[in-house]
């Protein structure tokens, strides 16, 4: 595996985060290497927040991935980056332009209309200001997120999201499915979802980055 550029490639990751989830799997189908720095969401109020970090992401969110000599954050404009400055192993987008919009479709709908309901500092809020139930919360955007996802997958499906090579629509499906029973959605409505789901986990890009073997993982997960 060899990175396009740059051999000094670190992705600021917290393990259980589906946002680094993405780009932990983007890397790995480029075949970049990268050097795991683990940033803690939850200690001391979180490590996100600290000077030094924000320095690297404003935002205060993981991930930041510091590649050709830049620091970039949002997982989708880096996945974008990704494919247009490293050839790497796979590309993460298909060349058909009305395939490549599905795949953004299914990217955008978790990106934008799922993942920020269940962010971390939205379900603090939830609860502490609002005195809400974060985890029906959670179940109810991810599960209406996922709906409209199992719909765009009735026209795109193959082995994975588009057709029968992994893009970043499988990039992106997988860290919220691993959302998705954290919070315990009932996942049987989704059949195509789980079809894939299937195919995804045999291949070693999305093996080697699952949640439960990052560095910072605890040791019972
Ligand atoms: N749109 C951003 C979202 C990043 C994000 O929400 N990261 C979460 C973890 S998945 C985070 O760092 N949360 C920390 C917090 O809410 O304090 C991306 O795609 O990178």
């Amino acid at each position: 595996m060899e990175s396009g550029g740059s051999t000094e490639v670190e992705l600021f990751s917290y393990w259980r985060s589906s946002c680094s989830y993405r780009v932990r799997i983007a890397l790995n189908l480029k075949g970049i290497k990268y050097e795991y720095k683990a940033v803690n969401l939850v200690k001391d109020g979180g490590e996100q927040k600290s000077e030094d970090y924000l320095k690297k992401n404003p935002q205060g969110f993981v991930p930041a991935l510091a590649i050709d000599g830049h620091t970039l954050c949002e997982s989708l404009p880096i996945c974008e980056y990704l494919e247009e400055n490293h050839t790497g192993d796979r590309n993460l987008y298909p060349t058909d332009p009305f395939l490549k919009y599905k795949c953004r479709q299914i990217c955008e709908i978790i990106n934008s209309g799922t993942q920020p309901l269940q962010n971390l500092a939205v379900l603090k809020k939830i609860k502490v200001d609002f005195g809400g139930d974060m985890n029906e919360w959670s179940k109810f955007y991810i599960t209406k997120g996922l709906k409209s996802v199992e719909a765009v997958l009735a026209d795109t499906k193959g082995k994975y999201c588009i057709g029968d090579e992994p893009t970043v629509a499988d990039c992106f499906l997988v860290p919220q499915i691993y959302n998705a029973n954290r919070f315990e959605v009932d996942m049987t409505q989704f059949p195509l979802i789980n079809e894939i789901h299937e195919n995804l986990k045999e291949l070693q890009e999305f093996k080697d980055a699952h949640p439960d073997v990052m560095p910072d993982a605890p040791k019972d997960s």
